[in-house]
């Protein structure tokens, strides 16, 4: 059965942040039982295809048990091979047509978009949900272009036609003020990835989106 979407804390999965593999698990296992609602695995730096598959089935098999659906970062394929519940891609990335040719209508999509010129060409019918990226300076994507800032962001959320998660930079001391700018929830990878205390970091997040929404 399809697992529902709920984009409220959103939390990507970095291999290096997270500490490989085991890392990854951990962090999604304590994430997830304090508040995560869903989770992506997503590697900016060197990761095989092997590497992409045993993480992944590790984090299927994590997940397995919990209302909570495991995205795929760019990799189709990946997805496809252990039946996550959906893929999410960027602007460099296949086509969102193509993507939802091979992933079908059983599987989620979700989409990046980091401007006014990108929402505009969303082909909305053919995504679920959009990333609207980076909202605050981050060092976690290497490429991530300019901030956009929450009045950028109120901006783009007036015109969008699906569900929204914001991204980038989003961490415990700015979550409210992205959270009033009415947006369905935020996406995050350092402000939990790598964290000394995962649980903490969570609720933290958890705690004040609940209180803004
Ligand atoms: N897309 C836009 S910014 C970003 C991605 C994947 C990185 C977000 O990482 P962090 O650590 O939450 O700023
Ligand atoms: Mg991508």
């Amino acid at each position: 059965m399809k697992k529902q979407l709920d984009l409220t804390l959103y939390l990507i999965l970095d291999p290096l942040l997270c500490g490989g593999i085991s890392g990854m698990v951990n962090t999604t296992k304590i994430a997830v039982s304090n508040g995560a609602t869903a989770v992506q695995l997503r590697s900016e730096h060197k990761f095989s295809g092997k590497d992409w598959y045993y993480a992944a089935l590790a984090l299927k098999e994590a997940l397995n048990e919990t209302p909570v659906p495991l995205f795929i970062n760019d990799h189709v394929d990946i997805a496809l091979a252990v039946d996550a519940d959906g893929v999410h891609i960027g602007q460099s990335d296949l086509p969102v047509d193509v993507t939802r040719q091979l992933i079908g209508r059983d599987k989620w999509l979700g989409f990046s978009i980091a401007n006014r010129r990108q929402l505009d060409s969303v082909p909305w019918h053919k995504v679920d949900y959009i990333g609207i990226g980076p909202i605050f300076p981050t060092a976690t994507k290497k490429d991530a272009g300019v901030a956009l800032g929450t009045e950028q962001l109120i901006e783009l959320i007036e015109l969008k036609q699906c569900p929204a998660v914001a991204i980038g930079g989003i961490d415990e001391n700015n979550v409210t003020n992205v959270i009033q700018t009415g947006i369905d929830g935020v996406a995050v990878v350092s402000a939990i990835c790598g964290k000394q205390d995962i649980e903490q970091a969570t609720l933290s997040l958890i705690t004040q989106i609940k209180k803004a929404k």
